[in-house]
């Protein structure tokens, strides 16, 4: 694997200053959460750092690299939204550019935005910790989230929390006639039958 300094380089010269305090803030809440559910604080921390690494590269790039570099391993219905293919080439990226071969990182890295399901306990932190970090994302909905963990401890806490967070990206999309992958409609229905009794609707 590549040095820390050169990573940390690497984002600071592919992202822009807003994703990049994102991911440090991402790294920070996923090393609170790994603590929280017994994961590998450090891998969970260099996961969330490089979850983002490909976010600001144009789409341009991106389906080039989807296409003539990584060329499977994906569904066409991972293709129909331009703002979901970071997640698939930055899981590339991790691996090309920072020599990263940890197999929890580059499925993490891999299923933080559209989801899949029967994630792993480390795919759950890290795709939590992206949507409750506190540099960007927004204050009411973070503690409405550390609430239910508070509230229901153990991973049970982990799968309400997560189905609170399909529920908002779903409900976005919709509202912006956006289509949605099949996958984050299964997650949503694995978590609804799993969990969905424990959810308060506020
Ligand atoms: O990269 P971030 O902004 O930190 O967070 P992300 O990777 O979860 O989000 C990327 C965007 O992808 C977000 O605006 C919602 C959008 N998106 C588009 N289609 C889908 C989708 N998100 C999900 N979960 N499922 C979709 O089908
Ligand atoms: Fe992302
Ligand atoms: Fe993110």
């Amino acid at each position: 694997m590549k040095t820390i300094d050169y990573i940390v380089s690497y984002l600071r010269e592919n992202l822009s200053e807003k994703r990049y305090n994102h991911s440090l803030g991402c790294a920070k809440t996923a090393k609170k959460l790994a603590g929280i559910y017994n994961q590998d604080e450090n891998k969970a921390y260099l996961a969330a750092l490089v979850h983002d690494c490909a976010k600001n590269f144009s789409d341009e790039k991106l389906i080039n690299i989807l296409r003539e570099e990584i060329k499977t391993g994906f569904l066409e219905s991972e293709l129909k939204n331009p703002k979901t293919y970071h997640a698939i080439v930055g899981a590339y990226i991790i691996q090309k550019e920072f020599e990263i071969d940890d197999s929890m990182i580059i499925s993490a890295v891999r299923n933080h935005t559209i989801g899949k399901t029967n994630m792993s306990l480390f795919d759950k932190i890290i795709f939590l910790a992206d949507k409750i970090e506190p540099n960007s994302r927004d204050e009411k909905y973070t503690k409405k989230i550390w609430r239910i963990l508070d509230k229901n401890k153990g991973v049970i806490g982990l799968d309400i929390a997560l189905l609170v967070c399909f529920i908002e990206t779903i409900k976005s999309l919709v509202k912006r006639k956006l289509y949605i992958c099949p996958a984050t409609i299964d997650v949503y229905n694995e978590l609804q039958e799993h969990v969905g009794d424990f959810l308060d609707l506020e």
